[in-house]
């Protein structure tokens, strides 16, 4: 029976996406290079991932997954969603607050999570369907950075929901870009609830992103040993320090790779080698940090109508409502 209710399809890109292959290239053409943290999520990197979700350092997880069970409630009563649509859902671990604050109100939506991975797809489902009877899932295998265009679109009321702060990933221009194309696929009466977090004390959002466990470095080193295996390189990830820096002016973390000494890379499917320097920096990731008027000004540029605020008394992390 609860087969029955799992269904899963691929969502074509809807644009061409650059290779691994070809964002190495361009990202080691720059100075500093860059890479671009998609590349993290391998398989030991998804694992390292929500290891460091359970750090005392870092807060996000914990702190969206405590915000979202305490809005659930409000958020449903608002949108009545006929459809949950999840953009990067992961192991949906934290969405599950809104199946239930769905059950509580006598809402059976579907579930449609948006995801790479099919294994995670696959898991995330199988608890969800135990928990929830009522609940269907449509299951959806694709990358949201090749577009949006082609995304089932269910008749009814859709909410939608990018959470964990990763908007935070991406560039002003880039954010306002994706939140346009979503705008796009909205209809009147559709909602989108965004996680963000937000800016607070440095030393606080060092830490968390420099745990003690060594956690985050190992995440972080762990993205040379996916470019050794898809371009058949020759990084060895130990000659690289992990570092994390809080950027004030720009309001993000910087997280980077930085030489230890001298060295030659070879990456042998680009029929290339890269000199780095000692102290030569990698830039593998930004997590852009909010204040409510930069988050409710980014969706505003995107024309979406924030409706409703939802924060921690800390104001350590932000979910917004929004509307078209
Ligand atoms: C999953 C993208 C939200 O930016 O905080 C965690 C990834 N990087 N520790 C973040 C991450 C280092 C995370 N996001």
């Amino acid at each position: 029976r609860k087969l029955e209710r799992f269904k899963c399809q691929a969502v074509p890109a809807a644009r061409v996406v650059p290779t691994l292959a070809e964002d190495v290239l361009q990202g080691f053409a720059r100075r500093p290079r860059v890479l671009p943290p998609k590349y993290f999520y391998d398989a030991l990197g998804s694992e390292l991932f929500d290891q460091i979700c359970d750090t005392p350092e870092y807060y996000p997880t914990r702190t969206e997954a405590r915000l979202l069970d305490q809005s659930a409630h409000s958020i449903i009563c608002q949108v009545k969603p006929e459809h949950i649509i999840e953009l990067g859902s992961g192991t949906s671990r934290k969405t599950a607050h809104l199946f239930e604050a769905c059950e509580a109100n006598g809402l059976e939506p579907s579930y449609w999570p948006f995801d790479v991975c099919e294994e995670v797809l696959h898991a995330a489902a199988e608890a969800l369907l135990e928990a929830h009877p009522w609940l269907s899932v449509q299951a959806l295998i694709g990358d949201y950075s090749a577009g949006l265009a082609h995304l089932p679109q269910p008749a009814g009321r859709r909410l939608f929901v990018f959470l964990g702060g990763t908007i935070g990933n991406l560039t002003p221009e880039e954010s306002i870009a994706f939140l346009s194309e979503l705008r796009g696929l909205m209809r009147e009466g559709d909602a989108f609830l965004l996680g963000a977090d937000r800016t607070k004390a440095p030393r606080l959002l060092q830490a968390a992103y420099d745990d003690a466990s060594g956690l985050t470095a190992e995440f972080n080193r762990n993205v040379l040993n996916v470019i050794n295996r898809a371009l058949r390189g020759d990084f060895n990830p130990h000659a690289f320090d992990h570092l994390a820096l809080y950027n004030e002016a720009l309001q993000r973390i910087e997280m980077y790779l930085v030489a230890r000494h001298d060295q030659e890379v070879h990456l042998m499917a680009l029929e290339r080698r890269y000199g780095f320097l000692h102290g030569e920096r990698i830039l593998t990731e930004i997590s852009r940090k909010f204040t409510a008027e930069s988050l409710t000004a980014e969706l505003r540029a995107a024309r979406l109508n924030p409706i409703r605020h939802y924060q921690t008394e800390d104001q350590y992390f932000s979910l917004v409502l929004a509307q078209p």
